[in-house]
């Protein structure tokens, strides 16, 4: 049906009669219907992507350009008085995920839809997602997000299994969402639920009884895992997802005619990240359930799931506490002992056991002998797995290992978020770049063409504009449209040191004072959610959120520097943000970040990095060169050796430099007091005094001559204008259609 008969039918209206509410209702029927036309993939073998986390974003405008009907409908609903981006504000945005991981998950379901491939997404579907970050006193608070409608994009399915707990079982149920692919092809994502959830469990903030699991099941994404309770509850939630994914898995395979002695040619199972890892054990009762023999069904197991590591921090490294899964799963624990005792009985390193001395089940450790490949998500983290983190793994499995660095889609992370610039891009080298990234090199002939980087920094204007007014009406903020966008997104972690920024964002200001005054007005932008039981981080949040009161209050500085830290940082903020950034920070302490995906998707918007040699960093130095992107601070190997020798002393910097004392003091100065918290600041100012564990203080001096450099660069227009250009026509590469292509040819031969 066509949106006139949808809304006819719907309301007995015109289109110009409705609200945006009753359009967006009616624009939600009209794709349901075109998505159900689509056809999905079929083929032997089936990917089943399981994660914890998919941060999905708004899905209407990113279906209707994949439907390929964007710019009619904005045609149809414009000649009718209308708003396609104010309809668009209608949609709720589900907040399933809490950062890079679940984001890159959703981008994987739409490069795994868009090339046709036979796969799906498996996870939880979170009531109340994350949480919603609320700022009140320059402090963050959390409530629920509430995003789940009567009418939305999940479709209730007739497929639900009985899962048994230790002392109790509860009955799932099966809910989809289809992923629109680019062209023709769409895949889905199964989220699964429990009817019992009750959200009345909820009381001040996002408290609740974390004990009562058959309501509380699926309310929260991670809830907080600073007591037992809460580290328990994820273990419930995990093998509620693994179980319901491999009776699905198993189910489907029987469908495609597999006898399950054959399941690894008719399944292949991605873990992200260790929270799916108990799919293994499970896989292989599950097996055993139907009557295969445990070896067997380890050997089958064993060439149906594959790893994928995202972080080489070892306090995320899963480890559960071998009482938890006795209460929460007990029927794993005799697949989890055998694999347990088949690893010592052949390999005599304690290191590599499942099962350590202080009975904590390593869920990696699971993975790396059961599976069969073990992948990280950029060049230098798959290094340093094989090198350092994972090397008494590399030793037993070599051919296990392999990099698959990470990527983005072009499609919401270009085409949708920013029209003009796509407009712009297609105008030089036509329409291909939209199925094949890699053609946006095309671009590299216009670097030296003035009349089209004319256009470029117009383009970018525009978006710091429409950044500008859009803050203004949503959080009250006002920005100089003229200044330079300097904005650093990412969730709120000491490694991706937020704080480091933030000591710039001080120097900065005493620098005003002293009548040094940038030649051009700076804005720097953050945009973080800290982990509610994550101190630290919090008092972070805590400095900036001060830093902008003060900073732009204060009426000798704020004409040349202004704070902004926007309020629950979303897919949605992202996508207005990063269009309009001029500088990027991507500042994290060399082989602490993985990969990092924000940085491909401002390199693709025309923004330049300040950044370290870590992550995906590297791969996009080595592409643009030296002159396109501001690299500074230690090395990997630098920093892996100073933890080494454990010989790190911050006080050391501070007492030797001036610049590093007056920011770091500033934090618990009169000034910072009157408009902070004591406590907070207190504690954030020892723990840069007494620990800094990320070691901010030896990069500082570097990260403030490359700032100052950039700046001073920025006034080059043409010359900023070609680093800009030259960003874009090298982002190819980091299109996750490139990634899920790999991962389809070298892992899951689909
Ligand atoms: C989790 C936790 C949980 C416990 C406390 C400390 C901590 C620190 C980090 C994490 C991260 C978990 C995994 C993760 O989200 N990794 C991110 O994955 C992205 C996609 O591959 C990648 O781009 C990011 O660099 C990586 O941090």
């Amino acid at each position: 049906m066509s949106l006139e008969e949808i809304i006819t039918a719907r309301y007995e209206k015109e289109i110009s009669e409705c609200t945006n509410e009753e359009i967006y209702y009616a624009l939600l029927e009209m794709t349901r219907g075109m998505a159900k036309e689509r056809v999905s993939s079929e083929g032997k073998r089936k990917l089943y992507y399981i994660s914890a986390e998919f941060l999905i974003g708004k899905l209407l405008s990113n279906n209707l350009i994949n439907l390929g009907i964007y710019e009619e409908v904005k045609l149809l609903l414009a000649e009718n008085g209308k708003s396609l981006a104010e309809i668009e504000e209608v949609e709720p945005e589900p907040s399933l995920g809490n950062g890079g991981l679940g984001r890159l998950a959703a981008c994987f379901l739409d490069s795994i839809a868009s090339l046709g491939l036979n796969g799906d997404g498996v996870g939880l579907n979170y009531h109340y997602g994350l949480f919603k970050q609320v700022f009140e006193k320059n402090l963050q608070n959390e409530t629920p997000n509430p995003w789940i409608e009567k009418e939305g994009w999940l479709t209730k399915t007739d497929i639900s299994y009985r899962i048994v707990f230790g002392g109790f079982a509860l009955q799932s149920r099966l809910y989809d969402i289809d992923v629109i692919g680019y062209g023709n092809r769409t895949t889905k994502l199964h989220l699964f639920d429990v009817e019992t959830v009750d959200e009345s469990i909820v009381g001040e903030g996002i408290s609740f009884d974390k004990t009562d699991i058959a309501k509380n099941l699926t309310l929260f994404l991670y809830p907080d895992d600073s007591d037992d309770a809460g580290r328990i509850l994820r273990v419930y939630q995990q093998y509620f997802m693994v179980s319901n994914a491999a009776r699905l898995l198993i189910d489907e395979a029987l469908e495609r005619g597999s006898n399950l002695h054959d399941l690894h040619e008719y399944a292949a199972v991605q873990i992200n990240d260790t929270h799916p890892s108990m799919v293994i054990p499970e896989l292989i009762r599950l097996l055993m359930e139907r009557g295969i023999l445990m070896d067997e069904a380890i050997s089958i197991v064993s060439k149906t799931c594959a790893y994928t590591n995202h972080t080489i921090l070892a306090e995320a490294l899963e480890k559960w506490p071998m009482h938890f899964l006795e209460k929460a799963v007990p029927q794993l624990l005799p697949v989890i002992y055998e694999l347990n005792s088949r690893v010592i009985g052949k390999y005599d390193d304690p290191s590599v056991a499942i099962i350590d001395e202080n009975k904590l089940v390593h869920m990696a450790n699971m993975d790396i002998h059961y599976g069969y490949s073990v992948n990280g998500v950029a060049y230098l983290h798959t290094e340093i797995l094989k090198n350092a983190e994972l090397h008494h793994f590399y030793e037993l499995y070599p051919e296990k290992f392999n990099n698959k660095t990470n990527g983005v889609t072009f499609r919401r992370w270009l085409l949708h978020c920013n029209h003009e610039l796509a407009e712009l891009i297609e105008s030089l080298i036509g329409p291909g770049f939209k199925t094949d990234a890699a053609g946006l090199e095309k671009l590299g002939a216009f670097t030296e063409d003035e009349a089209v980087l004319k256009r470029l920094l117009k383009v970018k204007k525009d978006s710091k504009t429409e950044l500008k007014n859009y803050l203004a009406k949503t959080q009250g903020i006002k920005i100089d449209d003229e200044s330079i966008y300097d904005i650093q997104i990412k969730r709120l972690h000491e490694y991706k040191r937020q704080q480091m920024n933030a000591l710039y964002v001080i120097h900065k200001y005493f620098e005003i004072k002293d009548g040094k005054r940038p030649s051009r007005p700076i804005t720097v932008i953050f945009g973080a959610k800290a982990a509610p039981a994550y101190v630290i981080a919090k008092d972070i949040i805590h400095l900036i959120l001060c830093l902008q009161e003060l900073v732009n209050n204060d009426p000798e500085v704020s004409p040349y520097l202004k704070v902004v830290m926007v309020e629950n940082y979303n897919v949605t903020l992202a996508e207005k943000l990063i269009p309009a950034a001029d500088i990027h920070e991507q500042i994290s302490l060399a082989s602490k970040e993985a990969s990092g995906t924000s940085n491909m998707k401002f390199m693709l918007n025309g923004a330049v990095a300040v950044g370290t040699l870590d992550g995906a960093n590297v791969e996009m130095h080595q592409f643009v060169g030296d002159d396109n992107i501001y690299i500074f601070g230690e090395s990997s190997e630098t920093v892996i050796g100073r933890y080494k020798k454990g010989d790190y002393v911050s006080r050391d910097y501070y007492e030797e430099d001036e610049d590093i004392q007056r920011a770091v003091d500033f934090i618990v100065s009169e000034e910072m007091l009157a408009v902070g918290c004591k406590e907070s600041l207190e504690r954030l100012y020892k723990e840069l005094l007494n620990k800094d564990w990320f070691m901010t203080f030896p990069d500082f001096k570097d990260y403030v001559k490359t700032k100052e450099r950039m700046y001073a660069d920025y006034e080059e227009r043409m010359a900023w204008a070609k680093k800009m250009l030259v960003n874009i026509s090298k982002a190819g590469f980091f299109s996750s259609d490139r990634t899920i292509a790999q991962y389809n040819d070298e892992i899951w031969h689909l």
